[in-house]
């Protein structure tokens, strides 16, 4: 399959994941206490050292023939406390990277926000407080001015189901709280936010290609019994709906709204006059996540842990995540989302397997070959997909899992850093060229 001219051939990576630096008057995030607390598998002072070690990577990527690179700003890097006063160290870090990137002719697709909130604001209420929405719009606007001349591509907010369920409902991600209310909160004010910076990249930022990253989990009930079919609808509505719906204008699901409203979670003073059209700003591109699908059985309405458990040997079928391989479920969860929302474009902004072996990665390979047909009988189907984005560009750390889960191109020796690519950078530097 040749996909259409101007396709966009990436990979991504974020800030808290990659650079450590902890250092240069950067401030701390929420991703930084709860390393210092311990609560990850690795520390995240160091990780890939991409802060200190970003032209060797920008030359790797070069080397592979991205067409763009998404990355992330760490917020605490360009305003150390959140609100207050520049850091301009932060600032230059990312300007050197992107004209890095310019010079080896990979277009930066810079995400705003991808879960690193600053300390300082979590001390304040965090993201279930709604000034925690004015104080990223401030964000927006230093980074927008700062970089819009030479960044045309950006990603207001990664994964808000992540950041808002996980960190403020499970407790199982920073910031450790678990409170429904909180977390529903924390959610629309991320979608809030993403609506307030729409049009104030696009001031800064002339001719901006505009969208978010959301993501998803394709479901489908267990079997045809009603009892799991309510659950599979409510799980697409607590997983999926509860994000695409408003920012494609639809505002939030009705029958969720009142589940929630039901069980006490939801408070109607949440969403002010207005809010909603702001979430619905219009945008240049839906960004989708996809990396598994899951079956919903009764009982198990919020829940997503039906796969086998993460580790070293998965069965066939699954990734080290412990997550199923369903490639045509993102074919189709493409389709739903063009027949749902018609978005101007979209784009997948991740998508990728943990597999550790290194550099004979074959099971990688055939997992971004499956996604990539997947992505191209979409766009036979009529979906104006026009980009996708490998998750990830290198090994690093993934989260609360440190570094025991390898989804990179390039593999990192940890102990030395040092960067060796394996067998699927040259699979995707093939298949980029072929286009
Ligand atoms: O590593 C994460 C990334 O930060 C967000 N999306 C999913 C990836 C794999 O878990």
């Amino acid at each position: 399959m040749t996909f259409p001219s101007g396709f966009t051939w990436g990979a991504a990576t974020s800030a808290f994941q990659i650079e450590g630096g902890r250092t240069d008057g950067k401030g701390q995030s929420i991703w930084d206490t709860f390393s210092d607390q311990g609560r990850l598998r690795n520390s995240g002072d160091i990780a890939c050292d991409h802060y200190h070690r970003w032209e060797e990577d920008v030359r790797l990527m070069g080397e592979l023939g991205l067409t763009a690179y998404r990355l992330s700003i760490a917020w605490t890097r360009v305003l150390p406390d959140g609100v207050g006063e520049v850091n301009q160290k932060g600032l230059d870090f990312y300007r050197r990277l992107i004209d890095g990137l310019l010079q080896v002719g990979v277009k930066p697709w810079v995400t705003l926000f991808h879960w690193d909130l600053p300390q300082a604001l979590e001390d304040q209420g965090g993201w279930p407080e709604r000034s925690t929405v004015d104080a990223f719009r401030r964000y927006a606007e230093v980074v927008a001015s700062a970089l819009g001349d030479r960044v045309k591509n950006w990603i207001t907010i990664n994964e808000p189901w992540v950041a808002a369920t996980l960190g403020y409902i499970e407790g199982v991600f920073a910031p450790g709280r678990s409170d429904w209310r909180e977390g529903l909160a924390a959610g629309h004010h991320l979608l809030l936010a993403h609506g307030q910076a729409v049009p104030i990249i696009r001031e800064l930022s002339a001719d901006a290609n505009v969208g978010i990253a959301i993501d998803c989990r394709p479901s489908t009930p267990a079997t045809q019994s009603p009892a799991d079919e309510a659950a599979w609808h409510h799980f697409d509505g607590f997983r999926n709906r509860w994000y695409f719906d408003p920012v494609a204008g639809r505002g939030y699901p009705e029958d969720m709204v009142h589940t929630y409203r039901e069980r006490g979670r939801w408070d109607d003073s949440l969403v002010h006059p207005g809010d909603l059209e702001v979430i619905a700003a219009p945008l240049d591109f839906l960004g989708v996540n996809y990396y598994t699908a899951i079956e919903v059985e009764a009982g198990k309405e919020e829940t997503e842990r039906t796969g086998v458990d993460p580790g070293p040997d998965p069965p066939a079928g699954y990734t080290e995540m412990g997550w199923k391989i369903v490639p045509s479920a993102l074919t189709e969860f493409l389709v739903r989302l063009n027949n749902d929302y018609h978005p101007a474009s979209l784009v997948v902004t991740e998508n990728g397997a943990s597999y550790s072996e290194s550099p004979y990665d074959q099971r990688r390979i055939d997992y971004l070959a499956a996604h990539l047909d997947a992505v191209a009988d979409a766009i036979e189907r009529g979906v104006p997909a026009n980009g996708y984005f490998v998750w990830s560009l290198l090994d690093n750390l993934e989260w609360t899992a440190g570094f025991s889960q390898r989804f990179g191109l390039i593999h990192v020796d940890f102990e030395t850093l040092m960067r060796t690519p394996k067998k699927s950078f040259d699979w995707y530097r093939r298949r980029i060229a072929a286009g």
